[in-house]
């Protein structure tokens, strides 16, 4: 999974970053317009992987992962710098949007003051609409241009279209729009960015974490962009990110936090993107992998090879609670808790499977 890290200039959006992969590159005061990307990839957390791993003990552990890229902010009204920055996360499965809540005077923002409402709906939201609107416009324009040479038009893509301008023009995120399989498929070669799934965080004070004030903006900014919303305060996660797992541990208790920002984000895209893991387990290597919840049996076996989903025969598959339950697969099978499931088995979130398949 690919996340891209997108919100105005000094909302905290490397200090998240650094938070959610546990780098240290350095934050800024000031707005700028000149960077390298940071990309980070990191690990899964996943308990049942732990578990599994404690019994079968083998020689290799694979965590699913989610690359994070972080770049530059959305500038209001300056479509040629948002383009560079759209650009760098087109083909990100999901966007995290920072929000700064926090005072802070010594760092500069870039519409003035803080108001996360209003930076998020009348700069950041608004941008990244303008840009998707421009890149139908061009298509738009680029379809008439060759129909007046006389090439024929995709009547279905400019179809869609024109409703994306509509919809668009109304300053609606195409993510509210339900289209169906075909359109999206005539959508997908223009990379738009309000289409893609987004979560929102609002960066708080250290010394506004489980406060009213920040509870009461978490509920705003959900009913307003119907979106999921997370509160953390970014100085503080990425200081629990350079600790030790012990000292992390007692810091967060201290603070009265649950879970770093680093899983918690994780399991939010998770659910919102409607991902799940399967695992697959063996002395040589106990494995997680990430599917998107429907996928059937033999769609998930070609996630792992695409010989095992062409040639796929059954999937024996047992839950992960039955699983432990049982104590061993010896004893899951005795008592008939493995099933023999077919290539159109909807597998399940935790679902341990063993593929059979002939090449
Ligand atoms: N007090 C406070 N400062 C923060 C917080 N998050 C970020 N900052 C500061 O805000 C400034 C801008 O942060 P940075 O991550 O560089 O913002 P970016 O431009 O969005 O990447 C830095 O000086 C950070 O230390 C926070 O949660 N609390
Ligand atoms: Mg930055």
């Amino acid at each position: 999974m690919k996340i891209g890290i997108i919100g105005l200039a000094n909302s905290g959006k490397t200090t998240i970053f650094n938070a959610l992969t546990g780098q240290n590159i350095p934050t800024t005061v000031y707005p700028t317009t000149e960077a390298q990307p940071n990309v980070g990839v990191v690990k899964v957390p996943d308990e049942r992987v732990e578990r599994l791993t404690g019994i079968y003990q083998p020689k290799k552990v694979t965590l699913a992962t989610v690359e994070y890229i972080d770049y530059l902010g959305i500038t209001k009204g300056d479509p040629q710098q948002n383009r560079k920055v759209l650009d760098m996360i087109k083909d990100v499965d999901a966007v995290v949007h920072v929000i700064r809540a926090f005072e802070d005077e010594s760092i500069i923002h870039p519409t003035g003051n803080v108001d996360p409402l209003r930076d998020a709906e009348k700069t950041v939201e608004l941008e990244l609409i303008f840009s998707d609107l421009e890149l139908v416009e061009k298509r738009l324009e680029r379809m008439e241009e060759g129909a007046r040479k006389g090439k024929k038009q995709d009547e279905k893509e400019r179809a869609v279209l024109l409703r994306c301008k509509e919809v668009l023009e109304e300053e609606i995120p195409l993510r509210r729009v339900a289209f169906n399989e075909d359109e999206l498929l005539s959508l997908r070669h223009l990379q738009f960015i309000s289409i893609k799934p987004e979560v929102m965080l609002l960066n708080l004070h250290e010394d506004d974490i489980g406060s009213e004030k920040g509870s009461a903006l978490v509920e705003q900014l959900r009913k307003r962009f119907e979106l999921p919303v997370v509160a953390l305060s970014g100085k503080i996660e990425m200081e629990i990110a350079q600790l030790g797992q012990d000292e992390a541990k007692e810091f967060l208790k201290d603070l009265g936090i649950e879970e770093p920002a680093m899983a918690r984000l994780i399991r939010i895209c998770y659910d919102h993107l409607g991902l799940i893991s399967f695992h697959t387990v063996g002395k040589d290597e106990v494995r997680a992998w990430t599917i998107k919840k429907g996928t059937t049996a033999q769609k998930a076996a070609g996630k792992i090879h695409t010989d095992i989903e062409r040639g796929f025969i059954r999937a024996e598959v047992i839950s992960f609670d039955d699983f432990i339950k049982s104590g061993s697969m010896a004893a899951a099978r005795e008592k008939g808790l493995v099933r023999l499931e077919g290539k159109t088995y909807e597998v399940q979130d935790g679902d341990i499977i063993n593929f059979r398949f002939n090449v």
